[in-house]
């Protein structure tokens, strides 16, 4: 009941991407038991204690020993205590964790800078173009993070983000789960439905009704009654059934847009001096897309009168605008020309650019919402 040589073959052709995905085990209460080893031994809940707080406070995390009693991330910490009533409570230490979060993301660096940060604990590194073999990536950052930091965490490795993620859960904690093409249907469907991205509570019980439980049964469904059933989630169950998924690691923050402005102490009343201004901005702000390697398609403009009146006007363009001083000038000078025929008084100019386009970096995704 493998689902069909085809689908993997389909898999192993289309996809040559290399991901990973690292994720520290019970991370801040790794962190405090390492800290205070006498915290190994017993059941370790981090949240406000609920007796402190006044029944208030829920669990960020619990270790292993918390866990085995039924304590989990998001519980309200009331119900922890009633779960396990001799456990400690330790309030988490954020600058601590940062610490720590930067000390992992310093390893992930030396391996790629296509890395994608989803939690202080945990990232999506993307090394297809790394000359190494991604297992033995995956080992070195896990002996890294261990001889740096003392703490253990978990790799998946596979093709895509959703597999890489699946694979790191699969083994926690300290595991290290590889995912390769001709695996991928089988690992999928030994998945319990409660594993799938996006099932929650309620999905398990409509699921139940219609008596899935595994991977390999949901794959079974047709994606007609997987949206008659989930809706919009529909189609996404669909792919994850087949474990494919084509969101990118998004390793450069996604920026809505980046821009300059200025405010005057006194109004501008000239055109000539608006131009001047208009000069300046362009100059600076398209030093700014150089560095960032950014165009955009759309230039914004800001303008701002001594009656605190503001007009934002923009233009949108086919392809990305010329990151060039006088063609960002003359844009923003035509809006600026349009909106004020007659006189003006000016306090504040902005120039900025949005629906941006990374000029050394543009692909294509099928699937890029979040997981
Ligand atoms: P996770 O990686 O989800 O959890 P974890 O590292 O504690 O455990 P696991 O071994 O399953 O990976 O989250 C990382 C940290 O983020 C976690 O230690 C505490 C914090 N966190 C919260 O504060 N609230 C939450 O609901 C979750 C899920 C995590
Ligand atoms: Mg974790």
């Amino acid at each position: 009941m493998t689902g069909g040589g085809q689908m993997a073959e389909f898999l192993k052709t289309n996809d040559q991407r290399r991901i990973l995905h690292v994720d520290l085990d019970a991370f801040y209460a790794q962190i405090e038991m390492r800290d205070n080893p006498d915290l190994k031994k017993v059941a370790l809940i981090i949240s406000r204690d609920p007796q402190e707080s006044h029944g208030h406070g829920v669990v960020a995390t619990a270790n292993y020993e918390a866990r085995k009693l039924g304590v989990h991330s998001a519980m309200s910490a009331a119900q922890a205590k009633r779960l396990a009533p001799d456990a400690v409570f330790l309030r988490p230490n954020f600058d601590k964790y940062r610490a720590v979060s930067q000390q992992i993301q310093a390893i992930f660096k030396q391996y790629t800078k296509k890395i994608e940060r989803v939690a202080l604990d945990e990232a999506y590194l993307d090394v297809t173009d790394s000359p190494h073999r991604s297992t033995a990536i995956a080992a070195k950052i896990r002996h890294q993070v261990m001889a740096q930091t003392s703490l253990t965490c978990s790799v998946g490795v596979s093709h895509n983000k959703l597999l890489a993620k699946l694979g790191s859960e699969n083994h926690k904690p300290n595991g290290v789960t590889v995912i390769n093409p001709e695996d991928v249907l089988d690992f999928i469907g030994n998945l319990k439905i409660a594993d799938f991205r996006g099932v929650g509570a309620r999905s398990e019980e409509k699921f139940k009704g219609l008596g899935i439980e595994n991977g390999y049964q949901l794959r079974a469904l047709s994606i007609e009654t997987l949206r008659a059933n989930f809706g919009k989630m529909g189609d996404h169950l669909y792919w994850q059934a087949r474990g494919v998924h084509f969101g990118r690691v998004m390793w450069q923050r996604q920026r809505q847009s980046v821009g300059k402005e200025e405010t005057f102490d006194y109004p501008l009343r000239q055109r000539q001096q608006i131009s001047q201004e208009f000069k300046k901005l362009a100059t600076k702000l398209v030093t700014l897309l150089q560095n960032k390697q950014l165009s955009g398609r759309t230039i914004n403009v800001k303008i701002r009168d001594d009656q605190y009146r503001t007009i934002n006007r923009s233009l949108t363009k086919e392809g990305a605008w010329p990151v060039d001083v006088e063609a960002v000038q003359n844009a923003a000078q035509q809006i600026f020309d349009h909106a004020f025929e007659e006189e003006f008084s000016i306090r504040l100019l902005g120039i900025s650019f949005s629906n941006l386009q990374d000029n050394h970096y543009q692909n294509i995704s099928l699937f890029d919402q979040a997981d």
